[in-house]
């Protein structure tokens, strides 16, 4: 990631980012939408197509980005991770595990309420992040609520979900 050609289409050293013919996007929320804008078909609409529907989409994205990704997430990445990049910060890793139990707990109720996927019957873009999500929380043993474990079960046996763990890994 300190490479020049990498760091020519991310300036930031970060992944992921995007490149779709003359667009270079960064930034996970703003791609997966994009994808689901650009590619998503009618029959399985990645990004709903009423107001109402797509206020709770961006109620998820910012949660999802915002809440349990740059402060837990991204917090232990950085200090459990790396670090010899970031540093050592013991009190700033017990915060972030504290602060993401607490917020995935609040999202339990509007799972159960709503589920099977975030947005009730439709799969869609935010399912993606929160996967992600829920994937590396597991990785840096993060508290995770039974029904977003069963969430994440039944997200990760869709095939879709197989071919882009796949896609995902360099040849
Ligand atoms: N806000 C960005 C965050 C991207 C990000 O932090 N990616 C991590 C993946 S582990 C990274 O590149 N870390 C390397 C670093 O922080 O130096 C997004 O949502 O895409």
């Amino acid at each position: 990631m300190q490479e020049d050609a990498f760091q020519r289409v991310s300036p930031q050293g970060k992944i992921p980012v995007l490149e779709d013919g003359a667009l270079v996007l960064s930034e996970s929320p703003a791609i997966v939408t994009y994808l689901a804008e650009r590619y998503s078909s009618a029959e399985n609409r990645l990004i709903p197509d009423s107001v109402l529907d797509r206020a709770r989409y961006f109620e998820w994205l910012s949660f999802i980005s915002m809440e349990l990704d740059a402060t837990s997430i991204y917090v232990l990445r950085r200090h459990v991770g790396l670090p010899q990049i970031y540093g050592d910060a013991p009190n700033a890793s017990a915060v972030a595990r504290d602060y993401f139990a607490r917020m995935i707990g609040s999202a339990v109720t509007r799972l159960s309420k709503e589920g099977p996927y975030l947005l009730g019957q439709q799969f869609s873009g935010v399912d993606i992040l929160m996967t992600s999500c829920l994937d590396i929380a597991e990785r840096y043993d993060l508290t995770v609520p039974e029904p977003f474990k069963h969430y994440r079960e039944r997200v990760s046996q869709r095939p879709a979900y197989a071919t882009a763990i796949a896609a995902n890994k360099p040849q």
